[in-house]
């Protein structure tokens, strides 16, 4: 910290902190008109709209967000990061994510915190082994790290896992080295800053509540609680609630929307050095730089658009927790909450053009999107920019659902559906 820095910091220790100013511009009112609105401001929108202001000449654009920018599934997920996925096409679009992640604090000029200290995913039985075994091959070949571990050497990589209880035993795991977590809100906060630099307009507490069409269908402007806004393109990112949106303009979407929850525990001295996940128990856990143990669980069995989910999911990740790491049984849990995550039939996202002309669409990362926020806010610019989609993005396009091409990664994405 430079000397300047130092003095500031203690002045504005000693006034109340009242002299910081705003990292990024937040306009209460919109413009009349944009080139290219983007409506949800979490990571995915506010990526998609920083690369589109750095790396496409689009002219005006917004972000609208219907509360507060961060306050939807970025700001409440785990933040494991992986690109461990089965198919080439999946490789491809989280490894290319992976990627932005290891340069994006420098990138952004914001620390986000992106911390590749390993993720460990169990094998508690043969078809677990099989499955992740063929992951590590599959991963290999596309060039991605992944490598298999014995349970001894899970044990040596994350020394508070019991590998010998009963409950659910542990055969061994895949590691990927290269995987990770970063801080959610410090992504939001870095794309709003680098895009508002960038001259983006990010509207909160403004809501979509309809989308106005020409005679020949393409998208003339929105409906919002602030009233109306011309735009020229418009990007829906809305996560649990992109069905809802997409309805706005007819379009049915091949969505379930699911609550899915975490927790986090008491801080404690640093004690979990990587990140574990077990799929099939349904529970994942790191330890944040506050030094709260960070928890997930699996979705509720029904959709629901409530950010409240079942008691007895969390119970039962808890259970789990408790069995394969003993030492974390007399530590208390301080608060949880949930998200809605919106899942596809193929567990991919969907990313591309829709039937109506100048309406884009990017959902479908269900439980797993946090890891993919640069790699998929970089590839939806291209395609809003070009009309056309981002050689990456194109295999995740909404016409699979329709000739069936589907990129099956249930396995891959199992730990919470
Ligand atoms: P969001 O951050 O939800 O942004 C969408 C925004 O759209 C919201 O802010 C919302 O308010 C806004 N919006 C909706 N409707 C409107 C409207 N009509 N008008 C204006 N704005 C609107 N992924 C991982 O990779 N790793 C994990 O460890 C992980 N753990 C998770 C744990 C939990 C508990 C949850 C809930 C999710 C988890 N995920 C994880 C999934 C991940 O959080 C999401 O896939 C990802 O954050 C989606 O980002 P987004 O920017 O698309 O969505
Ligand atoms: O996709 O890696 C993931 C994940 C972990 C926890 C929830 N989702």
């Amino acid at each position: 910290m430079s000397g300047f820095s130092a003095v500031r910091l203690l002045r504005e220790a000693l006034r109340g902190q009242t002299g910081w100013g705003q990292q990024w511009r937040s306009p209460d009112q919109p413009q009349a008109a944009y080139d290219v609105v983007i409506i949800g401001g979490g990571g995915h929108g506010l990526a998609t709209a920083y690369y589109l202001a750095k790396g496409h000449r689009v002219g005006r654009i917004a972000v609208l967000e219907k509360g507060w920018i961060g306050g939807g599934n970025t700001g409440r997920n785990t933040t494991i990061i992986r690109s461990n996925y089965l198919f080439p096409e999946s490789a491809a679009l989280y490894d290319h994510a992976v990627q932005l992640w290891e340069g994006l604090s420098q990138e952004l000029n914001y620390n986000v915190m992106f911390s590749p200290r390993g993720v460990l995913m169990l094998a508690h039985n043969v078809h677990d082994e099989q499955s992740f075994r063929r992951h590590v091959h599959a991963n290999r070949l596309a060039g991605v790290d992944n490598e298999w571990l014995d349970a001894e050497a899970c044990r040596a990589f994350c020394p508070p896992l019991d590998i010998h209880q009963r409950r659910y035993p542990v055969l061994g795991g895949a590691l990927q080295r290269r995987g990770g977590v970063a801080r959610h809100d410090a992504v939001a906060w870095g794309y709003a800053r680098a895009a508002s630099a960038l001259g983006v307009d990010i509207i909160q507490n403004c809501e979509v509540t309809g989308i106005t069409r020409a005679n020949d269908g393409a998208v003339t402007g929105l409906s919002t609680s602030k009233g109306q806004i011309r735009a020229g393109k418009v990007g829906v990112v809305a996560a649990g609630s992109t069905s809802l949106v997409m309805a706005m303009a007819g379009v049915r979407m091949p969505l379930e929307s699911f609550p899915l929850q975490a927790l986090v525990s008491e801080p404690v001295k640093p004690v979990f050095p990587c990140v574990v996940m077990s799929n099939t128990v349904h529970a994942y856990i790191s330890q944040s730089d506050k030094g709260e143990l960070v928890i997930g669980a699996g979705t509720d069995q029904y959709p629901s658009y409530s950010q409240a989910g079942g008691v007895h999911i969390l119970s039962h990740t808890l259970e789990a927790i408790c069995e394969l790491f003993p030492m974390f049984r007399r530590m208390r849990m301080l608060r949880s909450w949930g998200g809605i995550v919106d899942t596809t039939s193929d567990r991919s996202p969907i990313i591309g053009l829709t039937p109506v002309p100048g309406l884009f669409v990017n959902c479908g990362w269900g439980t797993g999107g946090f890891k993919a926020t640069p790699g998929s806010g970089h590839v939806f610019a291209a395609t809003i920019a070009r009309a056309e989609p981002h050689p990456i993005a194109a295999p995740f396009s909404l016409g699979r659902f329709t000739t069936g091409r589907l990129i099956d990664e249930a396995a891959a994405a199992a730990v919470a559906h």
